[in-house]
């Protein structure tokens, strides 16, 4: 089906001062709009037109003759969920379910962040960082090129965080580092993670 833009689930203003408005208005209104248009264009005549976003983005990454569409059907599946990942007065404690698995998996929650802000720093270029359910059944930290995501990779997404420039330069410039700390420490919603986790278990 058509690939639409969904409204941000909140005022642009509201992620500041971790994330600008004028950030928001350009991640969300251009860069996330055009991965929609594009990704429309690409999809007429693949056959693909009446497949969930999610069925055409393990389909395209399957067919080198489908990057371009691949490439703009995973952003927009990466932002639909990565505004939704984020929330006002976001950060702070996890839900307790969460936070016993986190602990469970990695040894701390520290040790998790420790783990996810070093996956977004040390992705060379363009990609995002990610919490997954590995195929084995336990949460993982992992990091991807470009649009690529665990829904290709055929693993369960429970929190990305964006770190193509675009995200990050307005506000942090060149420090990468600060914006993926900013993001898990006070922009995750981390209920929203809680949920995925729940109904990917
Ligand atoms: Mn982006």
């Amino acid at each position: 089906m058509a690939f639409e833009l969904p409204p941000l689930p909140y005022a642009y203003d509201a992620l500041a001062p971790y994330m600008s408005a004028e950030t928001l208005e350009f991640h969300h209104d251009k860069h996330h709009n055009a991965y929609v248009v594009n990704g429309n264009n690409l999809l007429k005549g693949t056959g693909l037109e009446d497949k969930s976003l999610e069925e055409v983005v393990k389909a395209a990454y399957k067919d080198e003759k489908l990057t371009g569409l691949f490439n703009n059907a995973a952003q927009h599946w990466n932002h639909i969920e990565f505004w939704q990942w984020m929330k006002p007065t976001g950060g702070g404690a996890m839900p307790g379910e969460l936070e016993k698995r986190i602990v469970s998996d990695f040894g701390s929650v520290d040790k998790f962040k420790e783990d996810f802000v070093n996956a977004g720093v040390t992705q060379f270029g363009s990609g995002w960082c990610w919490l997954a359910v590995g195929a084995d059944g336990k949460l993982k930290v992992t990091k991807t090129p470009n649009g690529v995501n665990p829904v290709a990779l055929g693993e369960t997404a429970l929190l990305g965080c964006d770190v193509w420039e675009h995200s990050y330069y307005i506000d942090y410039r060149n420090r990468r580092p600060d914006y993926v700390k900013a993001f898990v420490d006070s922009m995750v919603n981390w209920e929203r993670v809680a949920e995925l986790l729940a109904k990917a278990s």
